[in-house]
């Protein structure tokens, strides 16, 4: 009866058991919801003034503006961009924290942390024009917080945001910049989307949607500065082989699962769970405690340190309903706040940590970077006395786990091609996309959301992709719905790849040492950690002597849903990468801004997004899109 909501075996042998508790999830809420708002769904709803709430009517037979004359293409064009903003503000607050830690760092306070990854913040300061000769590790940590922060607050609005510009290939940057759409400061681009789009401003779809782009652009700001001051502090991710799914609960052990977004304190809990494994054992666990992550959170410390991924965003409630989950650490992002009620029928601590983030039913510990290691440990503490309370009559851990190879960041993906070529890292890669042994490559990024079946579309569109020898590449959610049915693994590659890609993961797989390919699909990271992929595809256009839009690289979020991820996908595509949307935008009101998103940006950026909720042909439409771009670089 379950298999519907969700293809995770895992998920569907504990919706039963919420049933029988008469547990709500996430799947019983959507269905309350039911139908769900067709304004909304369209986008024509504007509650922007109290004047409101107005709406259009989309089938021209009533009000066809609101009651201040905004008519649909404003009102759809106003709300997506206000979600673009709240994107772009997620992932920069993230990334502005990471920075603010490093120049605690760089202070000598913040005794929790230290520079873990000093190459890169060699590498960091060098892109951001640092000069480094003479200076100690902590004077450059200094200045390259103090650069990132810059990035915040520069008033100059004829100087572009240094990670931005540093980033992207010239043409890029050009073409951007050109456009007035470079973001100089990522806090202003946010405060602008929020004023243009404030009563009586921006009614101008096209110039709204403009703004749009600049708020995506400070999402990437943002999130390369995340993800690579958060490498520099915690280091770059290096291949490691883990398991994902919820069978990584163990009956011995206390479990504590960490989720959300931001990895100074899950770094922190992983270090103290290893110091004080000792007291876990005496409180009963003969396993000690055992650290599962839900979500970024939790992928950002399986990319680290091969913790194992309990589940993905969809199904974070399911981790409690084990009955053997003893504590849940969330920081910040994608939390559903029924978590609160949920763990009221069970005996799990859920513990809050981030001001900014509070939920109805948790205990709040709060963070700070000075008192890190002191939350931590209190953490520990809160899941022990929760253990205590467990009771073994309700346990029921879906003994579901997959094998999963992680880890691939920009470096390690490298660092494997130079087994290869040691000169020349790249061109073996680029060799074999010319020699069509790789037809392209496709990053799969974002969510899972309850319109349409979990996990389902990212497998079905994976396996006929990589079937046509298509790199793929993974980050968030996404991510964590191809380790948990997989396709992170060496057994993968050999059972769905195409014969060319085959080859290829093979034969780096043995140069690096493995007997066998590299997993099917190869896991970047976090949310923020798209900009890994990124880095390499601006690595491979610079060698090639192109912009990125002439790559044979397209980005697909199948079931996509969240704020940050409007913003990575416009993000992406004024990168001028093709971006697949597995879900309908909440923008098919207005003609006007469908037909920007979905083919006049191509003009403009080269990129445009390509909706299609069928996986079958979103596959065939990726593999078109691939086929196209290997014809303009005449291969
Ligand atoms: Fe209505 Fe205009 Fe106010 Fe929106 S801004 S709620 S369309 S009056
Ligand atoms: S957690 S933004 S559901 S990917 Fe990054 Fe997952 Fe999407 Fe949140």
């Amino acid at each position: 009866m379950n298999f519907k909501f969700s293809i995770d075996r895992a998920v569907q042998q504990l919706l039963p058991v919420a049933e029988k508790n008469n547990i709500q999830t996430v799947w019983d809420r959507f269905k309350a919801q039911q139908p769900q708002c067709g304004f909304g769904k369209l986008g024509v709803c504007c509650r922007i003034c109290w004047k409101g709430p107005c709406r259009v009517d989309p089938f021209g037979n009533g009000p066809q503006r609101g009651v201040c004359g905004a008519d649909a293409h404003t009102i759809v064009a106003r709300n997506l961009i206000r979600g673009i903003a709240a994107g772009a503000a997620s992932h920069s607050d993230h990334g502005r924290h990471i920075a603010m830690a490093l120049f605690e760092v760089g202070e000598g306070h913040a005794s929790a942390y230290k520079i873990k990854d000093e190459a890169k913040l060699q590498q960091v300061a060098k892109r951001l024009g640092i000069k480094t000769d003479g200076k100690n590790l902590q004077q450059i940590a200094k200045e390259v917080a103090t650069v990132s922060l810059d990035d915040f607050s520069r008033q100059n609005a004829k100087v572009p945001c240094q990670w931005a510009v540093s980033t992207m290939t010239k043409e890029r940057a050009e073409k951007l910049s050109n456009l007035g759409v470079m973001p100089h400061n990522i806090d202003a681009a946010v405060a602008e989307i929020m004023s243009r789009t404030h009563v009586g401003c921006d009614a101008d779809p096209v110039n709204i949607l403009l703004g749009g782009l600049k708020g995506a652009l400070a999402d990437y700001t943002g999130m390369y500065l995340s993800t690579e001051l958060s490498d520099v502090l915690f280091g770059t991710p290096q291949p490691s082989v883990t398991s994902a799914n919820l069978g990584v609960i163990k009956e011995n052990a206390i479990n504590i699962a960490v989720h959300g977004h931001n990895p100074l304190l899950s770094e922190i809990v992983c270090d103290a769970a290893l110091l004080l494994n000792d007291a876990a054992k005496k409180a009963g666990a003969a396993e000690g405690f055992n650290i599962v992550g839900i979500c970024c959170t939790g992928t950002e410390v399986m990319m680290r340190h091969g913790v194992p991924l309990a589940t993905n965003y969809l199904s974070q409630e399911m981790p409690i309903l084990t009955g053997a989950l003893d504590a849940m650490v969330v920081d910040v992002q994608c939390i559903m706040p029924s978590l609160g009620v949920i763990k009221e029928c069970f005996h799990t601590e859920l513990i809050t940590t981030m001001p900014t983030t509070k939920i109805p039913g948790a205990t709040h510990v709060e963070f700070t970077e000075e008192k890190a290691m002191d939350a931590a440990k209190q953490i520990l503490e809160l899941a022990i006395e929760a253990y205590q309370r467990r009771d073994p009559k309700r346990i029921n851990i879906p003994q579901y786990k997959e094998t999963a190879v992680v880890g691939f960041s920009a470096e390690a993906i490298i660092g494997a091609l130079s087994k290869l070529n040691p000169e020349d890292p790249l061109k073996p890669l680029l060799d074999n996309i010319v020699n069509g042994n790789i037809q392209g490559i496709a990053l799969f990024a974002g969510c899972n959301s309850t319109n349409v079946v979990q996990d389902q579309n990212f497998i079905e569109i994976a396996k006929r992709l990589a079937a046509n020898n298509v790199l793929l590449l993974a980050t968030g959610c996404g991510a964590g719905a191809f380790s948990k049915h997989g396709l992170m693994t060496q057994e993968a590659t050999l059972k769905y790849a195409g014969e060319g890609l085959k080859a290829v993961l093979t034969a780096i797989g043995e140069a690096n040492g493995l007997n066998g390919p590299l997993p099917l699909v190869l896991h970047m990271g976090s949310c923020v950690d798209n900009t890994r992929a990124i880095s390499v595809a601006v690595a491979v256009a610079q060698k090639l002597g192109v912009d990125l839009n002439k790559l044979p690289l397209v980005v697909s979020a199948p079931e996509t849903m969240s704020e940050k991820a409007m913003a990575i996908g416009t993000c992406a595509v004024s990168l001028g990468l093709t971006t697949h949307l597995g879900t309908i935008p909440q923008v098919t009101g207005s003609k006007v801004v469908t037909e920007i998103l979905t083919d006049k940006l191509k003009d403009l950026v080269g990129g445009y997004f390509l909706v299609e909720t069928d996986p079958e042909k979103a596959a065939e439409k990726l593999l078109s899109v691939i086929e196209e771009k290997r014809k303009g670089l005449n291969i």
